[in-house]
């Protein structure tokens, strides 16, 4: 596993923004761990965390040219990540949306740099369904900019519908819809790997694979 991952998923643990147990997910589903990004609550954990998002995306390479964070989690990823590549010595534009629009003041929906004729990679915290991603590009879309790529802490890797036909992730399906990478720092694959080799995650790794068997794409 490269050194990315193994740093994410020992920083997300030690947060404790990464859970084991019995979680209700968006979908219904009952998941046997969680992911919350919102544990990575100082300076010190939020540069961690986004030196292993850089990492994760320039093995990648895609091309952008400005990061966005959706509302409400996207945002410090965003603009962590933002302070990790002025860091790397690429000073990059950054932007994101406030759920309700402003009547008064600057008003609308977008803050930060302009959109408009610039790449834009979505940097926001886990795919399940790809719901959130998907009103994230909507928006990109509206505000004149170019969906470029979509970079996540972790990928669930579920598919969405469970019914017969190819179990194709959310992810796998919102970058064939829209023709852009979904990089992930970490994938619930690279977690079970993780859970195999660890002494004291036994048990979690037994029910990480029930709940990939269940909802896991292929
Ligand atoms: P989708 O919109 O279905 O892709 O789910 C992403 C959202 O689900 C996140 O932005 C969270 O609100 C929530 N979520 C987590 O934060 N962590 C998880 O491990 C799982 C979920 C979830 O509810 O699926």
């Amino acid at each position: 596993m490269s050194d990315h991952r193994t740093r994410f998923l020992q920083l997300a643990l030690r947060a404790e923004a990464l859970r084991f147990g019995e979680f209700t997910l968006k979908s219904g589903r009952v998941s046997p761990y969680f992911f919350n990004a919102g544990r990575f609550d100082s300076g010190a954990a939020l540069a961690g965390l986004a030196a292993c998002y850089a990492d994760a995306v320039d093995a990648a390479a895609p091309e952008f040219d400005l990061l966005f964070g959706p509302a409400y989690k996207g945002i410090p990823l965003a603009t962590a990540l933002a302070c990790e590549y002025a860091r790397r010595g690429r000073d990059l534009p950054v932007a994101f949306d406030r759920k309700e629009a402003k009547a008064h003041g600057e008003g609308g929906l977008l803050i930060g740099a302009p959109l408009a004729g610039r790449r834009v990679l979505v940097v926001d915290d886990v795919i399940t369904a790809g719901t959130a991603v998907r009103q994230a590009l909507a928006l990109i879309e509206g505000g004149g900019g170019r969906p470029a790529g979509i970079v996540i802490a972790l990928d669930r890797q579920e598919v969405v519908d469970e019914g017969a036909g190819p179990r194709l992730s959310a992810a796998q399906a919102v970058a064939e819809a829209h023709a852009i990478p979904v990089i992930a720092v970490a994938t619930l694959a690279d977690l079970l790997a993780f859970a195999a080799e660890s002494a004291t995650l036994s048990e979690e790794h037994g029910r990480l694979r029930e709940y990939r068997a269940r909802y896991g794409c292929d």
